[in-house]
């Protein structure tokens, strides 16, 4: 169960029911690279979950009952307990959901990520496996894989251009299942982009 294609919510909408026993909420954003962490996650681990998409042009009232910083994404589970902060919302679904562990169980190994994911840029050039947390895709991956999706339609591919590993890195994330699930295309991004840009409320809805 999902519905990441949903039409967003906005002013004047009713705030959504409890969640159903089974399942859990995600507020998000079609188009936001933190709320797509949550969701890759999500899809990662295989946790039915539904999607509440929110116009942040235009935000219901009771957002800000969510998350105080009104801020896309929050999770919201069936005994009503509200997480945000996108890094938070990822290690939360790990811990509390069986099933394949995206952070390492070792603590150091779960330090080091979470150090390395600190130090993002620096690391870069850093890199000896295929993934930020070794051969296999982990946690970290997931973490910073939102804005490297983003970077062709932000023109921005010259980022990468220099960087053999990292267009290794980018080529076998592309090829994981559950990236390329959520995958959108450069020219997607940009109709949002350029609707966002304006403050039109139609942004978050661009495409639908
Ligand atoms: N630090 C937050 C950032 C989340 C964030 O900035 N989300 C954006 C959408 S991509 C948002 O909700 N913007 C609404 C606003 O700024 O009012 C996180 O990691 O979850």
């Amino acid at each position: 169960m999902s519905r990441e294609s949903a039409r967003s919510l906005g002013k004047g909408s009713a705030p959504p029911g409890p969640v159903p026993e089974g399942l859990i909420r995600v507020y998000s954003m079609r188009f936001c690279p933190y709320a797509q962490r949550t969701l890759l996650v999500l899809k990662a681990k295989g946790i039915r979950h539904e999607v509440i998409n929110i116009n942040l042009k235009n935000k219901p009232e009771w957002f800000s009952e969510k998350n105080p910083h009104a801020l896309v994404p929050v999770l919201e589970n069936s005994q009503g307990q509200l997480i945000y902060e996108s890094a938070i919302t990822c290690e939360y679904l790990d811990e509390a959901y069986p099933g394949k562990k995206l952070f390492p169980e070792d603590p150091y190994e779960k330090a080091r990520q979470k150090m390395v994911f600190e130090l993002f840029s620096k690391v870069l050039t850093n890199k000896t496996t295929t993934f930020f947390g070794g051969n296999s895709l982990s946690m970290i991956d997931y973490l910073m894989w939102p804005w490297f999706e983003r970077l062709d339609a932000l023109e921005l591919n010259e980022c990468i251009a220099h960087s053999p590993k990292l267009k290794l890195w980018v080529e076998a994330m592309r090829k994981d299942p559950t990236v390329s699930a959520l995958l959108k295309d450069a020219k997607t991004y940009q109709g949002f982009l350029d609707l966002y840009l304006q403050n039109s409320i139609e942004a978050c809805d661009y495409g639908l």
